[in-house]
C-alpha cells in the first residue's frame, strides 16, 4: 500500500519507519525543510532508541522518503501537532492545515487516519475541512466518491516507542464504512496487538482518558503530600502502609507533572466539557500549583542564608531521559534564578550536555557535576530520581538543607 505521514514528528516519523520497513511505501511530509533533509540522508531530527537504524536503512532501501510537498497515497496519517491556546483551546489549525493539502489530492476511496491526540470530534472536523474543499467527494460508503476515516490515537511511551508501536493495543475509531477494516489492515503490517474497534469520538476520548486518570491519580499523591507536610507526617511511608490495602494503589508525589501528555491533555476535556470536567480540572490545578508549593517552602529558608548555595538535582520531566519538556523541575530551577539573583544554582542534570537556553542565559545558574554541587551546596533540591541521584552516598547530605521531592532518600 502507499501511504503518506503528514507530520514527522516524535510520533510521525517512528510510525512512517515501522510501515516502511514492514513493506508499505511510505512518503513522510513536513513543512521543516531541515528535518525533511536530514532524513533523506538517513538520519534522525530527534533521538528515541533504535529509530537511527531503521530511518537509516528504510531511506537507504528507497521504502520512505521526505517531502515538504504532500503527494497523492491510498492512505494518510495525520500526525500533526494539536496545541493549546492560551486561552487553554485545543488548537485545530494543524490538522485543518493538513485536511486542505490532503483535499485537492483525492481521487475518491482513500483512507485517512488521524493519529494527533485531539479533542472529540476532531476526526469529523478534518472530513468536515475535507469535503467543504471537495463537495463532489461523500463521506457516504460503498461509492467511487467515498472518502474513509479513522481515528488511532498512539499510546507509546517516550524511550519505548520503537517496541511500543509494535507490541501495544491499538484503538481504531471510525466514522464510516470500511475504514476500520482498512485501518486495521495498514496497522497490522507492524502491529502485534490487539485491534480494539470503537467510533472515531469514544477513540478520541479514550486516548485523553488514559493520560486523564493518570493525571488525577498523580494529583491525589501530591495532595497528600501537601496535607502531609501540615501534619508533620512523611507522606511517603503513608502511601506505602496505605498501599498494603488490597483495593488501595496510590501513584507516588513529585514537584509536579511534567511531559507533553499527561500535563496537556486532560486540558482537552475540560475544553470540551467546562461544567462537567471539575475533578480532572481540579487535578490539572493540583499537579500545576505543586512547583509553587516546592518553591514556598524552599525560598524563605534560601532567602536567610547569604550567598546561598544551592544544588539542584535534575531538570528532566522523568527519570532517566533527556526529555525537558514541560519539566517542573526546569520551571523550578528558572523561578529560583529568579527569585534568588544572589545565589549559585548548580543544575545537575546528567543526560544532558548544556542547559536550555533560558537557563544558560542566567548568571546564577550552572550545570555542575552531582558530587561537586553536593559538596559545595547549603541546600540541596532534589528534583528527578535519576538512578544517579538515588545512589548519591547519603553522607554528602550531613549538614545540607534537604528537599526531597521524591522521597528517595526519606
Ligand atoms: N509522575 C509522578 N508520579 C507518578 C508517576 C508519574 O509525579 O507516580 C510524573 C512524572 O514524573 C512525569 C509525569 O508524571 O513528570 C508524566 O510521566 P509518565 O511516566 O506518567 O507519563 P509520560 O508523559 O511519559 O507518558 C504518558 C503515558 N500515558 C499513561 O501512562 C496513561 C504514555 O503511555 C502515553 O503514550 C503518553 O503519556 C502520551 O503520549 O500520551
Amino acid at each position: 500500500p502507499s501511504v503518506a505521514v503528514i507530520g514527522l514528528g516524535y510520533i510521525g516519523l517512528p510510525t512512517a519507519a515501522v510501515l516502511a520497513s514492514s513493506g508499505a511505501d511510505v512518503v513522510g511530509v513536513d513543512i521543516n525543510q531541515d528535518a525533511v533533509d536530514v532524513i533523506n540522508a538517513g538520519q534522525v531530527p530527534f533521538v528515541e532508541p533504535d529509530m537511527a537504524t531503521t530511518v537509516a536503512g528504510v531511506v537507504s532501501q528507497g521504502y520512505l522518503q521526505a517531502t515538504t510537498v504532500t503527494p497523492h497515497a491510498d492512505n494518510y496519517i495525520v500526525a500533526v501537532p494539536t496545541p493549546f491556546t492560551d486561552g487553554k483551546k485545543p488548537d485545530l489549525s494543524y490538522i485543518e492545515t493538513a485536511g486542505k493539502q490532503i483535499a485537492p489530492l483525492l481521487e475518491g476511496n482513500e483512507l485517512i487516519i488521524l493519529e494527533s491526540t485531539s479533542p472529540p470530534g476532531a476526526t469529523e472536523f478534518l472530513a468536515d475541512t475535507i469535503f467543504a474543499a471537495r463537495p463532489d467527494l461523500t463521506l457516504k460508503p460503498g461509492s467511487a466518491q467515498s472518502i474513509y476515516f479513522a481515528h488511532c490515537p498512539e499510546r507509546v511511551l517516550p524511550g519505548r516507542i520503537m517496541i511500543e508501536l509494535r507490541t501495544n493495543d491499538r484503538i481504531v475509531g471510525t466514522l464510516n464504512g470500511e475504514a476500520g477494516e482498512r485501518a486495521r489492515a495498514l496497522y497490522e503490517l507492524f502491529c502485534e496487538g490487539e485491534f480494539l474497534m470503537t467510533d472515531a469520538r469514544t477513540a478520541e476520548m479514550a486516548k485523553l482518558t488514559e493520560n486523564a486518570y493518570r493525571d488525577v491519580n498523580i494529583a491525589f499523591a501530591n495532595e497528600l503530600s501537601m496535607i502531609s507536610d501540615g501534619l508533620d507526617i512523611n507522606v511517603w511511608e503513608l502511601i506505602r502502609l496505605a498501599n498494603h490495602h488490597p483495593r488501595v494503589n496510590i501513584l507516588q508525589p513529585g514537584p509536579g507533572v511534567g511531559g507533553h501528555c499527561i500535563a496537556v491533555d486532560p486540558w482537552f476535556i475540560v475544553a470540551t466539557d467546562p461544567e462537567g470536567s471539575s475533578l480532572i480540572r481540579t487535578a490539572r490545578e493540583v499537579n500545576d500549583a505543586k512547583p509553587d508549593f516546592v518553591l514556598d517552602k524552599l525560598l524563605p529558608q534560601a532567602k536567610r542564608i547569604a550567598d546561598v548555595q544551592i544544588a539542584a538535582l535534575g531538570l528532566a520531566f522523568k527519570p532517566n531521559i533527556d526529555d525537558l519538556r514541560e519539566s517542573p523541575a526546569r520551571q523550578i530551577v528558572g523561578r529560583l534564578a529568579d527569585e534568588l539573583p544572589q545565589a549559585n544554582i548548580m543544575a545537575v542534570e546528567p543526560n544532558i550536555e548544556e542547559l536550555p537556553s533560558e537557563l544558560d542565559a542566567r548568571e546564577n545558574v550552572t550545570l555542575t557535576e552531582m558530587n561537586e554541587a553536593v559538596r559545595a551546596a547549603d541546600i540541596v533540591l532534589l528534583l528527578v530520581d535519576h538512578n544517579e541521584f538515588v545512589r548519591l552516598d547519603r553522607t554528602l547530605l550531613a549538614q545540607k538543607i534537604v528537599h526531597d521531592t521524591r522521597g528517595v532518600w526519606s
